[in-house]
């Protein structure tokens, strides 16, 4: 198999992932800034088929009108000259010193105005290039001190924040849904919606539930110390899983945003093979970058690697999925005779009636044996490409 990346695959960065200048809380940038078109130009070179930006990424935060049309018009042509397309755009609610102590969430009227007016402009200027969802990544909804600022308060806030917002969207007539992706900290020492749950469980508390999705990320779960793999099936199996952010990140750490499958790679077969087995749709986005001691052409290496080491993990999936002893082990530990079935359709009293009328031989149910050791190593044979 050729391990190409193609449109169909749906393989997207953001501006701000291969646009990274290699800046971190104890060094200057190590690369020198590449111009949006530049980075469009980059991304078509390594294969990808969109790019994603925040609205500053784009157009700097004090730009001119008519330096904004400007970088717009060379935007879209280097769009069009490469055929790339734009599926996802979101606001940077975090840089600017107004943003210090939240957007949304902030304690301050004026900051929680100006984040709502900043993310409207910003609405208007993704769906100008096509973007079908819109990210909310919370950065700076958070406190250091829990004397400052009330939780309550805040996700009050948040709820009405996102209530006007998919009313302006509607209002607008704009063919676009939003994705709240959580995190748990970093840059706050707490971040509201810390998780993937947190956000889930916010989202039924909307005005308009169905407009609003989950965007997970592989770091922000595992900074959590949590399985990313069960986060994404909770979205997954909550009609939620509007987007999703891949990279990679060791526990216990500062954000890393790891080339994705780069530091724990079988946690990343078991979410490309949930992906892929279940036509999971949406884009397949890279939000990492690369090491602070790479140039430019290890940029590319590092985006191909993301793209390369996905489709070799969706192969290993078909893989296991084709293995007959993996198969055969599967059979045996989902094995079931049928006794039970009547419960398969749910609650009735002839299923309690006729469930109360057994008698279980708890002994046996618990010598039954579950060869998990045998299945595991055949998963890591695979892997590892022995097999
Ligand atoms: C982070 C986040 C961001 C968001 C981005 C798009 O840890 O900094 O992952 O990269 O994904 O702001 O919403
Ligand atoms: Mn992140
Ligand atoms: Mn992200």
């Amino acid at each position: 198999m050729s391990y190409e990346p193609k449109p169909e695959h749906k393989f997207t960065f953001g501006l701000w992932t291969v646009g990274n200048i290699g800046r971190d809380p104890f060094g200057e940038p190590t690369r020198s800034a590449m111009s949006p078109v530049q980075l469009v130009h980059l991304l078509a070179e390594v294969g990808a088929w969109g790019v994603n930006f925040h609205d500053n990424d784009l157009i700097p935060i004090d730009a001119t009108a008519s330096e904004r049309e400007q970088i717009l018009k060379d935007f879209k042509q280097a769009l069009a000259d490469t055929g790339l397309v734009v599926p996802m755009a979101t606001t940077n609610l975090f840089t600017d010193p107004a943003f210090k102590d939240g957007a949304f969430t902030s304690n301050d009227p004026a900051v929680r105005a100006y984040a709502l007016q900043k993310t409207m402009r910003a609405i208007d200027l993704g769906v100008s290039v096509g973007a079908k969802i819109y990210v909310f990544w919370g950065g700076r909804e958070g406190t250091e001190t829990d004397s400052s600022k009330s939780p309550l308060d805040a996700i009050k806030r948040y709820r009405d924040a996102i209530n006007f917002l998919c009313g302006y969207v509607k209002d607008q007539g704009y063919d676009l849904k939003f994705a709240m992706e959580p995190k748990p900290n970093e840059p706050r020492s707490h971040i509201f919606l810390p998780t993937v749950g947190d956000a889930l469980s916010f989202i039924a508390t909307l005005d308009d539930p169905d407009m609003v999705g989950v965007n997970p990320e592989v770091a922000h779960e595992h900074m959590a110390g949590l399985n990313f793999l069960h986060g994404v099936a909770m979205a997954w199996t909550s009609g939620k899983l509007f987007h999703i952010d891949l990279n990679d990140q060791l526990f216990g750490r500062y954000d890393q945003d790891f080339r994705f499958g780069s530091m724990m790679p079988k946690q990343a077969f078991y979410l490309v093979r949930l992906l892929e087995d279940n036509g999971y749709e949406g884009s397949r986005h890279f939000d990492a970058h690369a090491f602070r001691s790479s140039d430019y052409e290890d940029v590319k290496a590092f985006a191909r690697g993301c793209m390369r080491t996905y489709l070799i993990l969706k192969e290993k999936a078909a893989q296991f999925n084709a293995d007959e002893e993996v198969q055969s082990l599967l059979a045996e530990i989902h094995a079931d005779d049928g006794s039970f079935s009547y419960l398969n359709s749910g609650y009735s009293k002839s299923a309690a009636d006729q469930l109360s009328a057994v008698t279980f031989d708890r002994v046996a149910l618990g010598n039954r044996s579950l060869p998990y050791e045998r299945l595991d190593q055949l998963t890591i044979d695979i892997l590892l490409g022995v097999r």
